[in-house]
């Protein structure tokens, strides 16, 4: 769950380092998702400039960079340093959320009143599992596993042993693996697999998630199951034994509704949010199921017929991003 950090290549690295950290205590100590969209989209946008800040006010020019954070990066430019994280990090009770909070299944509030209860480490929190969940006790045993980053190569192989069980199971089953791996990157940190089928149209398709699943568990690739339901699973795999286990989510998605959903799968989270604000403007409601024309009452008319992922970036004017180029 944690985000990887500011790819380490690029000239304003160590801003956008900072900005992340604050983004953290925003989300899981404060709970202010506003801040925590302010400081991950400031650190977006300097992370994408090719060449290195010199000043805050310099930095101010930037959409999506304000006072306040101009400041920081004064602050930064001049000591090296910003008072107000050292701070929050010299702060044990912080200290103690931001770890639980990297179980995954454990939240901000569930963090929150585990510390308040005198959990601060992983060895408490092992002793008192009565107080966890089915999925958090699964994080926390694979606590370690699943901090770990996967590789590309893993990530193919397993695709690879799906489609082997998908084809086995149902021809006609397509599977694409979204998320960061579709986005070309060479580690990833989890595995998100997307599946469609041709019959699959709208109506609620009961059992072909169940059987996908089923059928992944006989053959000993999928470990653990957090949460199952008609269209998503959530859970872990492993390549095969002695092999690290691995965070794989599934989605079932009706076959009209494919490219919508292999948009929002893909992400990144940040690109999602500016492709929707973009889809907005230009009179449109995206979701990971459809493109809908937004009439003068503001109420969502029937969904725009799509053929690819193309197609969506030119009902609403939006130029065309590969998914390598929608990292930020
Ligand atoms: N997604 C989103 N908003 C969220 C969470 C997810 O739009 N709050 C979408 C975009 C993500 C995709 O789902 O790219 C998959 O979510 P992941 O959390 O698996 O993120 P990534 O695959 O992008 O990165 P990672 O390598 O950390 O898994
Ligand atoms: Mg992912
Ligand atoms: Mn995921």
């Amino acid at each position: 769950k944690r985000k990887a950090p500011a790819d380490e290549d690029t000239p304003n690295h160590d801003f956008c380092e900072f900005l992340l950290e604050l983004a953290e205590y925003e989300k899981n100590v404060s709970r202010n998702i506003h801040k925590y969209n302010a400081y991950r989209k400031a650190a977006s946008v300097l992370s994408a400039l090719p060449t290195r800040i010199t000043s805050g006010s310099q930095a101010k020019k930037l959409n999506g960079i304000g006072e306040k954070i101009a400041k920081k990066i004064d602050e930064f430019l001049a000591t090296g340093k910003l008072q107000k994280l050292e701070n929050i990090q010299n702060d044990s009770k912080n200290a103690a959320i931001n770890l639980l909070t990297r179980v995954s299944g454990i939240g901000p509030a569930k963090a929150q009143s585990l510390v308040n209860e005198g959990i601060t480490t992983l060895e408490q929190l092992d002793k008192h599992k009565d107080k966890l969940n089915h999925h958090q006790i699964i994080g926390l045993k694979y606590f370690d596993d699943f901090e770990k980053k996967i590789p590309r190569q893993e990530i193919t192989e397993i695709e690879t042993v799906i489609q082997k069980h998908l084809r086995q199971l149902d021809p006609d089953i397509q599977i694409t693996i979204c998320g960061s791996y579709r986005r070309g990157k060479d580690e990833s940190g989890d595995i998100d697999a997307l599946i469609t089928h041709p019959s699959y149209l709208r109506k609620k398709n009961k059992n072909t998630l169940k059987n996908v699943v089923g059928a992944l568990q006989k053959c000993g690739l999928i470990t653990e199951t957090l949460s199952l339901g008609d269209t998503k699973f959530m859970g872990a795999c492993k390549l095969e034994e002695g092999s690290v286990t691995r965070r794989l989510d599934i989605r079932l998605t009706p076959y009209d509704q494919f490219f919508c959903a292999v948009l929002y799968f893909t992400g990144s989270d940040m690109f999602n949010k500016e492709m929707r604000a973009h889809a907005l403007e230009a009179g449109f409601t995206l979701n990971e199921y459809s493109l809908r024309p937004v009439g003068s009452t503001g109420v969502p008319g029937e969904p725009v017929e799509i053929h690819s992922e193309r197609d969506i970036f030119d009902f609403i004017g939006y130029p065309f991003k590969t998914p390598e180029e929608r990292s930020r």
